[in-house]
């Protein structure tokens, strides 16, 4: 327990600090995926003992594109916080970064809590709204290079989100096109089936993975359903919006 409370601390200072740490498996290749999210949790614990305040999870590593990216082939979950919310619109600080990178995604708003195995239909009945989001990760590992049991530890890359229009969830979500623009030029395509063939898959695996951790996804949480393409680098300067076809546009800055 000691050993991994120790990462925890190492991987919360190198959030805190914006300053990259080396991969806990370098030096401890014997980690286990258990291990990895035990340590998540001590780490997003020191967040909450701080004052930040737990509004859902993320799910990563679900389209094809992230996992070819950054060569992890396993889906995996994280948990989000208030400060990691980037007001619509605003701009975000790239000081607060190691080598923040952005993913279009899709965001679901819950109305009711989930958790076990669910089926697809039970997942959209506790869905309030859906909403085109953005996350910016951030790994707090050196050139952005990890394990599956590193990336876990450090609460899968988390670092920012930011959450566009709200939708009815009614809509079939299943296949739009999405449309990443850093400056006004198309930098990524993709489709909302690009997430595990239907972004509400992921939500359906959400709930079985954080049950698993004893948890549930509550009503009023946000859940990110993971990358839709890879994910471009964030630079100062920057515009950087993100459309999905039929549920609208969200945007943000990179301070200058
Ligand atoms: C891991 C987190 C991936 C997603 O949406 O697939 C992720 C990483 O690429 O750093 O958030
Ligand atoms: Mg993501």
């Amino acid at each position: 327990m000691d050993r991994l409370q120790g990462y925890a601390e190492i991987l919360d200072g190198a959030a805190l600090n914006a300053c990259a740490t080396r991969q806990l498996t370098h030096s401890d290749p014997g980690l286990s995926v258990a291990d990895a999210y035990r340590i998540q949790k001590l780490s997003v614990d020191r967040r909450l003992a701080r004052g930040e305040r737990r509004i859902g999870v993320k799910m990563g590593l679900t389209s094809r594109a992230k996992m070819l990216q950054v060569g992890v082939d396993e889906v995996a979950w994280g948990r989000l916080t208030d400060a990691m919310l980037i007001e619509e619109g605003s701009a975000m600080s790239r000081v607060r970064f190691v080598h923040p990178r952005v993913e279009p995604e899709v965001a679901f708003l819950m109305k009711a809590p989930l958790s076990g195995r669910v089926t697809g239909a039970a997942a959209l009945a506790a869905v309030e709204a859906i909403a085109p989001a953005m996350e910016i990760i951030d790994s707090r590992y050196e050139n952005f290079k990890f394990s599956l049991c590193d990336v876990i530890a450090d609460n899968t890359s988390s670092s920012g989100l930011v959450i566009g229009p709200w939708n009815d969830p009614a809509k079939d979500f299943s296949n739009l096109g999405v449309i990443l623009e850093i400056n006004g030029f198309v930098t990524e395509v993709g489709s909302t089936a690009a997430i595990l063939g239907h972004p509400l898959r992921s939500l359906v695996a959400a709930a079985r993975l954080v049950a698993e951790a004893g948890e549930q996804i509550n009503a009023g949480d946000i859940v990110m359903a993971g990358g839709i393409t890879a994910a471009p680098s964030l630079a100062p300067g920057q515009t950087v919006r993100t459309t999905i076809q039929g549920l609208g546009t969200v945007t943000f800055q990179v301070e200058a």
